[in-house]
């Protein structure tokens, strides 16, 4: 399968508040790099620089004003004389009487379009998200002339961000983007099924009152896993959008026994919907030696998933969303690609 990866992403490497202090993000470019690196060594196919596309495509899935907002940030933060990445620090809570008005000031707006201090934005930040975004557009175009799959190297990863707000390592919603997209190219139904450890709550937020794009997600418990306040079973979607979407959360600890029946509840629900197009939020912080998550999927798991995907038989964009064990992110990513070409 074809690899859309854009260089871009050297521009962009945050920061993070860790343990108290300032560090430097398990985010970080060297992990779509060792991704690039084993997708060339596999011989999966070849990798090919996204298209460019007008930021009005990623307002299909956010709101114009949030796109606007991220577009100049950079600028706004340093027209008020900082050189840091900006980062925000007020968030407007469900108790306060204005949550909804958006401020004018930079240091209102980074709080109103945030969900957490998890998305710091640096001069090169727009330049590497759009080039993520870019990606997944792409692989949605090359499924649309027909091929079988193709693979987003993204990074900065997308699946955190809703349609109006950044957190999580996410700005713009790589995943969302090109769904809504295939179904503006004709896909009557798509359906998004995020492999993350984390929830895909942007994704959630972005479709959560559409039946045509079909949402679903394998995660850690958010009483105990971030992103804390969304993925619970109970969240099904709202009006026309009721019973498309599914979170299906599993305790810390889950070994692949686990995650396998959670796969094939989440496969059965996606045949039932009958997509023409899937797209795969592929996050391989599932693995058992993530720094900052709480499954345990070895190595050999990831061709697993591929192959359960591949039963499906509906045209799949894989989008790389989290992972931060370095040394076997691109081994775990490619397994999950190798698997589902039947290389396994
Ligand atoms: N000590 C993605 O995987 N921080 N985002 C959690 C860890 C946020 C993960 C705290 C993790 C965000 C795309
Ligand atoms: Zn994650």
């Amino acid at each position: 399968m074809l690899t859309i990866y854009s260089t871009d992403h050297h521009l962009h490497h945050g920061v993070e508040l860790k343990d108290g202090a300032i560090s430097s993000s398990f985010e970080k470019p060297l992990r779509a790099e060792t991704v690039l690196a084993r997708v060339k060594g596999s011989g999966l196919g070849d990798v090919i620089s996204p298209k460019p596309f007008d930021a009005s495509r990623y307002a299909a899935a956010h709101s114009p004003r949030y796109v606007e907002f991220l577009e100049h940030a950079w600028d706004d933060w340093q027209a008020t004389g900082r050189t840091c990445q900006a980062l925000p620090l007020v968030w407007p809570v469900r108790a306060m009487p204005s949550g909804t008005a958006l401020p004018s000031f930079i240091d209102g707006k980074l709080g109103f379009f945030s969900m957490d201090a998890g998305a710091p934005i640096s001069g090169g930040t727009w330049a590497a998200v759009s080039g993520s975004a870019n990606s997944a557009l792409t692989g949605a175009e090359v499924l649309s002339t027909g091929a079988r799959a193709a693979f987003a190297l993204c990074r900065p990863p997308g699946h955190h961000a809703g349609r109006e707000y950044m957190g999580g390592y996410c700005y713009l919603n790589n995943a969302a983007i090109a769904a809504q997209h295939a179904i503006e190219c004709g896909a009557r139904r798509a359906a998004v099924i995020d492999v993350d450890f984390h929830h895909g709550n942007g994704t959630q937020d972005i479709f959560y009152d559409r039946s045509d794009v079909l949402f679903v997600s394998i995660h850690g418990e958010p009483s105990v896993s971030y992103p804390y306040f969304s993925g619970y079973g109970h969240e099904r979607g709202v009006g026309t959008g009721e019973g498309f979407n599914l979170n299906l959360p599993l305790p810390q600890g889950t070994l692949w026994s686990g995650y396998e029946e959670a796969l094939s509840h989440a496969c059965a629900a996606i045949a039932t919907h009958e997509p023409d197009v899937l797209v795969v939020s592929l996050g391989v912080d599932t693995f058992e030696h993530d720094p900052i998550s709480h499954f345990r999927l070895r190595t050999q798991d990831y061709l697993r998933i591929g192959e359960a995907l591949a039963r499906l038989g509906v045209p799949t964009l894989f989008v790389m969303e989290g992972g931060y064990m370095v040394d076997e992110i691109g081994i775990n990513a490619v397994n999950v690609l190798l698997g589902f070409e039947g290389r396994s």
